[in-house]
């Protein structure tokens, strides 16, 4: 298992790349362009440059979060053929970086989704949650987006401004896309682009849909280990994989985290795992959590075991983390409650590897 950190880059992440070589046992950063609209091809010079930095830090970039994938693309639109081409040039030209695992998702219109960014918990710490009784009594999405936007400086990872300004449009042309459409929409761009990250030895790490369930009338597809062995059936090979995130598909309580490790595991189809925590209060209604497992619904010791037991030796990384001590940054991604999940599940896993000797 290799350690790492989401990193957002200098000038979009108020974290120093010295503060997270800081964290112990942190090989390398989860890097991304932020500033390269999704549908384009991102330059040769820019990722050289984001590498040189990284690696200049002490920290490897291998792992990229996200390439986001056009909505032409999901849509199936005719359009989507030019910006399957961009992905594959952006996959030539993360070759030579050395990248070896790109996480990305195929979720209609929004990426993650929380009813708020900032809800206080009994110890003072602030953290993402979701409501599907607040979600339904939504009638606008556009003003939704706006007050998400609003509570916090910084972008959400996923929504874009130049998409956020399109949402009218976008629901209009999702009407008639069904889930059946999606998956068909995913294996035209799959079929597409394994053939290249096979040549150039890049994995694909598809992230599940968060929350795994329909959001706005908007079809989604990557929520269960069903739908998930459909999507690695798309095109059969070990380059077509899996971000395995806990704190996703785990807010579906039918969706049983330990056991997914180990099924897809064995596969060896799970490149990347986010592994975090969740509070589950009823049926659509959750907090984020700390990565503890008495803090929220799982039990992360056995998260860690399944890895563990399927010999997982690729990417991980803590996932969301709450805010504390009057950190401010990004919804999600402060340092502090992040390194702490780090310290816990290195913790976790020295245990569990020298038990089990
Ligand atoms: C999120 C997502 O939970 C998460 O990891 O932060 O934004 C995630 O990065 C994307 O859905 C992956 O494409
Ligand atoms: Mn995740």
């Amino acid at each position: 298992m290799k350690m790492t950190f989401r990193w957002y880059g200098s000038g979009f992440d108020p974290i120093p790349l010295r503060y997270i070589r800081q964290i112990p046992g942190v090989t390398g950063v989860v890097g991304t362009l932020m500033d390269i609209p999704a549908g384009e091809v991102w330059p040769l010079d820019k990722i050289m440059a984001l590498k040189k930095e990284v690696n200049d830090a002490g920290l490897e970039l291998e792992v990229i979060e996200s390439v986001n994938v056009h909505e032409d693309i999901k849509l199936g639109l005719p359009t989507r053929d030019r910006y399957i081409e961009n992905y594959k040039q952006t996959l030539r030209n993360l070759k030579p970086a050395g990248v070896k695992v790109v996480c990305y998702n195929f979720m209609p219109v929004f990426d993650w989704t929380r009813s708020d960014l900032a809800k206080p918990l009994p110890d003072g710490s602030t953290v993402l949650s979701y409501d599907q009784s607040v979600m339904d009594r939504v009638t606008d999405p556009q003003k939704l987006a706006d007050e998400i936007q609003k509570g916090s400086s910084f972008e959400m990872p996923g929504w874009e401004p130049e998409r956020m300004t399109q949402l009218k449009t976008l629901f209009e042309k999702y009407k008639h896309v069904s889930h059946d459409d999606l998956f068909d929409n995913l294996k035209y761009f799959l079929e597409q682009i394994i053939p290249v990250c096979e040549e150039c030895d890049i994995k694909m790490a598809i992230h599940p849909d968060d929350p795994p369930w329909d959001i706005f009338g908007l079809p989604r597809i990557t929520t269960c280990r069903e739908n998930l062995d459909r999507i690695l059936g798309l095109a059969d090979s070990e380059y077509n994989g899996l971000t395995l995130c806990s704190g996703s598909l785990g807010s579906n309580p039918e969706n049983n985290i330990p056991e997914l490790v180990r099924y897809f595991g064995a596969k060896k189809r799970i490149h990347f795992a986010h592994v975090r925590n969740i509070k589950i209060h009823e049926p659509g209604k959750f907090d984020e959590a700390s990565h503890l497992s008495r803090d929220g619904s799982f039990d992360m010791y056995e998260i860690m075991k399944a890895y563990h037991d399927v010999g997982f030796d690729g990417y991980m990384r803590p996932d969301h983390g709450r805010m504390i001590w009057d950190e401010k940054g990004r919804a999600g991604y402060g340092l502090y409650d992040r390194a702490l999940g780090i310290a816990y599940l290195n913790g976790l896993w020295e245990a569990i590897e020298k038990s089990s000797k």
